[in-house]
């Protein structure tokens, strides 16, 4: 049976303090598969469309411009039940609130640039996983 996915990104700010080996090896020991994985950078027009969502929020601004400053990693995880387990395993938004030892906790160092993105839904981890990669890339 094929295994639920999820899809993440170290955020620029947990890629320049060379966090993504620790956060590699905690999504390994979670239990997840790595479907996909490659070092890219979003242009301001791609954050601006992954974030639409939030638009109008206060913080939106402020996040298109800090997703769109540096290079992150960005992958597809597979597990069952990949969504919520990552979700978990990543930690509250505020990393002055996530739980200890989760990877907000361990790399986050603001709300905004809290070090890694996780989808919230299925629906949305499908729609984020395409808007990254191709069929080829993914194993
Ligand atoms: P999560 O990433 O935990 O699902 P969302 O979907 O509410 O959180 O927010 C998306 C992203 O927007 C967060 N990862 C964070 O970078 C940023 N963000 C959310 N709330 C705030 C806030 N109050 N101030 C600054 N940035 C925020």
């Amino acid at each position: 049976m094929t295994k639920n996915k999820t899809f993440t990104m170290i955020k620029p700010t947990a890629y320049k303090n060379n966090c993504s080996g620790k956060i590699i090896q905690k999504i390994y020991t979670g239990g997840f598969h790595i479907a996909a994985l490659k070092v890219t950078k979003l242009t301001k027009e791609d954050a601006q469309e992954f974030y639409a969502i939030h638009k109008g929020k206060p913080f939106y601004d402020g996040l298109v411009e800090f997703m769109s400053s540096g290079p992150i990693i960005a992958a597809i995880l597979e597990k069952d039940n990949a969504v919520a387990d990552y979700r978990a395993l990543i930690g509250a938004t505020n990393p002055a609130e996530a739980a200890e030892g989760t990877i907000r906790n361990m790399c986050g160092t603001s709300i905004g640039e809290n070090a890694v993105h996780g989808s919230d839904s299925d629906e949305n981890a499908e729609i984020e996983s395409n808007f990254f990669f191709s069929g080829r890339e993914r194993f």
